[in-house]
Order: C-alpha cells, then structure tokens, then sequence
C-alpha cells in the first residue's frame, strides 16, 4: 500500500466531458505516466457491471504505472476491483459498515465540508479526507466555499491526511501552502487540459513547492 499522505499530493478525480475523441484509458495512462499520486475513477451514470468492467480496465494502467486507483462511491466496485480503496461523499451510507465491508486491505476516504463531518469521519474510520469546496468551480454544485481560515480548522481538527477539491489550479494552489492540506484533487484543470500528461507534471511540481514535499 502506498502511503496515504503522499497520494494525496496530487489526486486526479476522472470526467469524461471533456475525453472529445480520446478514450478515459488513453487519458488516464497518460496522467499515470506522469506520475500522478493517485487517481479517483468516478462515474455517475453507469450500471455496476459496465462500473466494473471499467475498473477492471483502469485498474490495469494504473498497476502499469503504480498509481493507486481509488472508485468514487461504489462498493460493489472497490470490492471486486483491484484497486486502493473507496471514496464517499456525505450522502454514500454509514462510514463505520462501508468500511468493515471494504476490509482492511483497502482505504476508505471521505468527503468533508465542516470541523464536525471532519472528526465524525475520522472517528468512524476514514482513512482520508477529501475537503471542499476550496475555490468556485463549474464541476460540481457546491454549497459554499471555505476560506483558508476554514480549511485550516478542518486540518487541524484530525490527524488522518487531507486532500483539498473544488475548483484547484496550478495558478491558484499556492494559496493552500499554509492551509494544512497534504495536497490537492483535480477534476477539470487536468481533464479538461488539451495536454492532462503536461498539466500533471506542472502540477506535480508546483504542488510539491506549495506542500514542501
Ligand atoms: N467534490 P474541479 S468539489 C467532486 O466540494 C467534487 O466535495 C467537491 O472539480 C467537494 O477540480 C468537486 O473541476 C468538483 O473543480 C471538483
């Protein structure tokens, strides 16, 4: 298992919007061999077993390249994947079962928005935390967006790694240095790139000056 902190510093979250001619796989091999610190496949609108055979797809790339895949919100999937974990939001069912049926063998991270979800999830078992929303963003409707200040109370509050989502881009990540974030997720500044292997290796680079890695 790769370390939970170091594949938080720059965590790919897959869209297909914006693929045009191209497939997810030759998308996300190409941010794999960049070396991203992880990658999240998320899909909304698919049954389980077209999810799983997906999985299964992208599961090998990342074996390839060594890049830990996390399945957004779907247990059915990270069970019978291999794959490094699960990722949930608020809404995806109760932490503490989730986890005992993924097993121990995999890490479960889940999205927070405030200090009390952050030490609730924690206590529950999550592994990681997803933080947002950090900056506005076209991606996802979000409710509100944290001010430094609040992200810095969300990091404080628990002792499991943390990673920053929502609106995040090379320009604007340095805003998080002194946030206590272990790093960042992207969904449309590296898929909706025209060049993802480019941008994650900007990416990469910028996030290791901003998280002093
Ligand atoms: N979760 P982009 S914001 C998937 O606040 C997701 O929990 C969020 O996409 C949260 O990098 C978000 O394109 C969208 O802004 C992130």
């Amino acid at each position: 298992m790769n370390d939970i902190k170091e594949m938080m510093l720059v965590y790919a979250v897959t869209d297909r919007r914006w693929l045009n001619d191209r497939t997810l796989e030759e998308v996300v091999e190409d941010i794999a061999k960049s070396k991203v610190c992880c990658i999240q496949l998320r899909e909304k609108d698919m049954d389980d077993r077209t999810f799983l055979e997906e999985a299964k797809k992208i599961s090998n790339i990342c074996k390839k390249y060594q890049v830990p895949l996390i399945i957004n919100d779907n247990l059915y999937v990270a069970k019978h994947c291999d794959c490094a974990g699960l990722h949930i939001g608020q809404d995806d069912g109760d932490i503490r079962t989730i986890k005992k049926i993924l097993g121990d063998d995999k890490i479960l991270g889940v999205s927070v928005h405030t200090v009390e979800e952050a030490i609730y999830a924690q206590n529950e078992g999550a592994d990681y935390l997803g933080v947002g929303a950090i900056f506005p963003t076209n991606t996802k409707q979000v409710k509100h967006c944290l001010s430094v200040q609040e992200i810095k109370e969300i990091t404080c509050s628990v002792t499991i790694p943390t990673v920053g989502i929502g609106g995040i881009s090379l320009q604007n990540m340095e805003q998080l240095a002194d946030s206590g974030l272990c790093g960042v997720a992207f969904i449309s500044e590296i898929f909706g790139n025209k060049h993802p292997a480019e941008i994650t290796r900007l990416l990469i680079e910028q996030a290791k000056k901003v998280f002093q890695v």
